[in-house]
């Protein structure tokens, strides 16, 4: 069982074995969730996204996708950086969004990760309405938790932000399903 939990703060500070990024498709880095990372985690997670780009994704990252690396100097064994859509308006990309949870988690997975840590993904540089942001996470969440990760941890930068959570979270229920 998957349990989901809510946090308000900085995801740079959680203690978890995975740290999940919303990155851009350069994965080169940029600001808010991704600048608080690459800053606080120090160069050696640059040096693994070049690699990355290197080895595996010399035209970056697809939007909905996601890929580890080290987790430099933060309290982590690995970042698992995914691309957000941006939002828009007169387009439903909200698959994409979908698509950003349930391949970090798979990623997770795979690593052996048990805790993991999100941010709201797409929820600020990309513009995507909190509410609905809050909706997507904590349902595809619920709905793909997947052995051996034991515990799903949302950090929200503020008040707002985990309010919305909280809402979303006691709309679906705050565990997954037996099975
Ligand atoms: N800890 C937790 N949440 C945070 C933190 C933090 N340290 N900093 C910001 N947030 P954003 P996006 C919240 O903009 O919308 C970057 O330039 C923030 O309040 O980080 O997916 C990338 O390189 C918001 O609710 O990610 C991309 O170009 C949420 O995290 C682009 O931004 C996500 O905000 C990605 O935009």
């Amino acid at each position: 069982m998957t349990a989901i939990t809510l946090v308000q703060g900085d995801i740079t500070r959680q203690q978890v074995d995975a740290i999940v990024n919303a990155a851009n498709s350069s994965l080169l880095g940029g600001g808010g969730v991704d600048g608080a990372i690459h800053r606080r985690g120090g160069p050696g997670i640059l040096e693994a996204c070049r690699e990355l780009r290197a080895s595996h994704y010399a035209e970056g990252l697809p939007t909905g996708r996601a890929a580890a690396t080290t987790a430099g100097e933060l309290d982590a064994r690995w970042v698992i950086h995914t691309v957000g859509p941006v939002w828009s308006g007169t387009e439903d990309r909200s698959a994409l969004l979908v698509s950003c949870y349930r391949e970090a988690l798979r990623v997770a997975a795979d690593l052996g990760a048990k805790t993991v840590a999100f941010p709201a993904i797409s929820t600020g540089i990309y513009g995507w309405p909190m509410d609905d942001g809050a909706r997507i996470a904590v349902r595809t969440v619920r709905e793909a938790v997947a052995d051996p990760v034991e515990e799903v941890r949302f950090v929200l930068f503020d008040h707002y932000a985990y309010g919305e959570f909280a809402e979303a979270l006691a709309a679906e229920g705050p565990e997954a399903p037996p099975g």
